[in-house]
């Protein structure tokens, strides 16, 4: 049935469950929402951003990515549900700006979670002279690549790859950044641990917006927290959760987006990432304030 209000956002769904209702969203909103193909994974499945806008020509726009490492499955999940009704109080923002929403940043992953491995991490990729396959798709951004806190070895969860933005799918991502050329903020949700990063993560040093991003962050926390009381801790990468190199939002932040923030989703740790289904939906109520907050304070900025 082709509803938006048949889709189960209270159950985990395999990607195909997920590409389907992405389309029902598209059908149902078809002067706001397009989905844009930005290339294919290394299995060859397509990736897909949904694109909100109300109009205009590349309008400032802001990233919002999901299910980088396919085993957090609150995230492909949350971002699903953020579409719910597909929140009216966005609409004051969509006159100035676009959102891009990815819901699935790595399809190949998320399909082996369903199918082989619930734990898979990293991408699918063959690594030559080894038997052990996938790099890290968030130690492979240009970014302090291959620096501390990744790893040379193709066995590892944190492989970071033979060279920068060797895996497709941070490539596919790469391109449509720079060829749009007007992101003001840069989001990547992972799960678990509470918290909202902004960076760096290759280096403890401070980056030169700090305490904007501190102040904005700890603003997004405090709506974030005012729903279920969820705690939150707010910091660089480096020195809240631990040095990592060639993530993301370091590299969006050095080619000058400056509101780039990485989430990390509920819980602590008791479930982590076999968050019980029965807290997505609250998980995704929450995230939305503290995305909202960020949205709203960059369309301002
Ligand atoms: N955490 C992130 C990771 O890639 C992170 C933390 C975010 C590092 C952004 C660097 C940049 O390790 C999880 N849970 O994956
Ligand atoms: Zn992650």
């Amino acid at each position: 049935e082709r509803s938006t209000k048949s889709f189960n956002f209270a159950a985990y769904h395999d990607l195909e469950t997920l590409y389907s209702f992405m389309d029902t969203l598209v059908a149902s909103h078809p002067n706001l929402i397009t989905k844009v193909h930005i290339g294919n994974s290394y299995e060859n499945r397509p990736m897909y951003a949904l694109k909100f806008s109300t109009g205009g020509v590349s309008r400032p726009a802001i990233w919002v990515d999901a299910g980088i490492h396919s085993r957090e499955w609150v995230t492909q999940a949350s971002a699903i549900a953020s579409n719910y009704g597909v929140d009216p109080s966005v609409t004051s923002l969509l006159g100035q700006m676009d959102i891009y929403l990815m819901i699935v940043t790595n399809p190949d992953g998320y399909v082996f979670t369903h199918t082989n491995n619930r734990m898979w991490r990293k991408t699918r990729s063959v690594n030559s002279g080894s038997s052990c396959r996938g790099v890290d798709p968030n130690r492979n951004w240009d970014a302090g690549f291959g620096g501390p806190g990744a790893s040379k070895d193709p066995c590892s969860e944190s492989y970071h790859g033979p060279y920068a933005n060797s895996e497709v799918e941070v490539k596919n991502v790469v391109d449509l950044i720079m060829g749009h050329g007007n992101f003001k903020s840069f989001i990547s949700i992972h799960s678990y641990s509470q918290l909202l990063m902004y960076p760096y993560g290759y280096t403890c040093t401070d980056i030169p917006d700090k305490s904007e991003l501190h102040s904005v962050g700890t603003a997004a926390i405090k709506e974030l927290t005012s729903l279920y009381n969820t705690i939150y801790q707010v910091g660089s990468i480096c020195k809240i959760i631990y040095q990592a190199s060639g993530g993301s939002i370091d590299w969006t932040y050095n080619i000058g987006i400056k509101y780039s923030f990485a989430f990390e989703l509920r819980d602590t740790g008791y479930y982590g990432f076999l968050l019980p289904a029965n807290q997505i939906i609250p998980t995704a109520e929450e995230t939305w304030l503290g995305l909202k907050y960020i949205m709203e304070y960059v369309c301002n900025h």
